[in-house]
């Protein structure tokens, strides 16, 4: 469904919002400003990585309803998390060879702060406790047993997130895989998110189940912050999915942003990303990996290893699932 025009005719009436096309081109030329995907820039925005249009939207509601970033990208990844069919992300996610569910998640906001938890079990919202590590501890990071007990101790309730349909997914994998952990380029719909609020403030989150099958204490990229998220308020964002080793060897979503604070835009910093990782892995092509990125304006982009890689973006503009080009593009 889109709802461009409606949108469109809309927005004069609504106070409050940054004319986003008077940053957009910032420090760029403007044949780098032509390359992103949304090039005049929108505010507020949020994007995310695959096609969540139920998350997105949450997170939307969130925008226009005047509320912050950080609060719209925790409650759409929320949504990802909750849902059973997701076999990627949360509740239902696909466990190690085990059969442990295992998950990863961080948060991000405009000041920098951050939190994550890693190889977390029995939590439905891995991201709340990643933002409760941020708000309510002088720390980044907890892993394991420490975080779960530190979830329980915020309140959060003890769950089984081991649906049946994943235990039967990975019962069969068991019979034909010879424990053997594979390079999967077909395991995504870990949702990153990056969202700019109504008064021009980025955060992001990141959350996932990580690699199926994966060896049992294996953390992946989405819980890094650098790797699998990085946010800086002045420049933009970025996230990842896809194969975690790859995107933590080039701490690749920081790369991004980087790229963008030197002029990029959100499209051909991702492109570099991508080359980045590829130059260092020449010849191989058992992996995906899709990068997202936004900038300030609320500009996005995003590139992939292999074709297939697409993300919602939710503005003012409309609603739509945007493909994007990759290294290995069909000729
Ligand atoms: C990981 N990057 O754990 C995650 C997996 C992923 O879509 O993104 N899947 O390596």
């Amino acid at each position: 469904m889109r709802r461009r025009k409606f949108l469109k005719n809309s927005t004069a009436a609504t106070a409050g919002f940054i004319s986003a096309p008077l940053i957009a081109s910032q420090g760029r030329s403007a044949t780098a400003q032509d390359t992103s995907n949304n090039p005049k820039g929108s505010i507020p925005i949020v994007v995310c990585t695959w096609n969540f249009e139920k998350a997105s939207a949450k997170a939307w509601e969130v925008l226009e309803a005047g509320g912050n970033s950080l609060d719209a990208v925790e409650q759409g990844v929320m949504v990802e998390e909750a849902d059973p069919n997701n076999q990627t992300v949360g509740y239902g996610g696909r466990p190690d060879r085990d059969g442990n569910v295992t998950l990863d998640a961080c948060i991000m906001d405009k000041d920098g702060n951050c939190g994550s938890v890693v190889y977390l079990q029995n939590i439905k919202h891995p991201v709340s406790v990643a933002r409760k590590v941020m708000e309510e501890t002088p720390h980044i990071i907890l892993a394991g047993k420490g975080a779960e007990q530190f979830a329980y101790e915020q309140g959060f309730k003890k769950i089984d997130l081991l649906t049946e349909k994943s235990r039967q997914d990975w019962k069969n994998w068991l019979k034909k895989s010879e424990y053997k952990t594979p390079i999967n380029i077909e395991n995504h719909d870990t949702i990153g998110m990056l969202a700019i609020d109504r008064n021009g403030n980025l955060s992001g989150a990141c959350t996932t189940s990580g690699m199926a099958y994966k060896v049992n204490g294996r953390v992946g990229d989405s819980p890094i912050i650098g790797a699998g998220l990085f946010v800086d308020n002045e420049v933009g964002a970025a996230t990842a999915t896809g194969v975690g080793e790859e995107v933590i060897r080039t701490v690749g979503s920081f790369l991004i942003v980087e790229l963008m604070r030197q002029g990029k835009s959100p499209q051909e910093a991702c492109e570099e990303g991508v080359k980045r990782i590829m130059q260092k892995n020449k010849g191989r092509k058992d992996f995906q990996i899709g990068f997202l990125a936004i900038n300030k304006a609320g500009e996005t982009g995003g590139y992939c290893v292999h074709p297939g890689f697409t993300y919602r973006q939710y503005s003012q503009e409309g609603h739509d699932n945007v493909p994007v080009n990759s290294f290995y593009a069909k000729k």
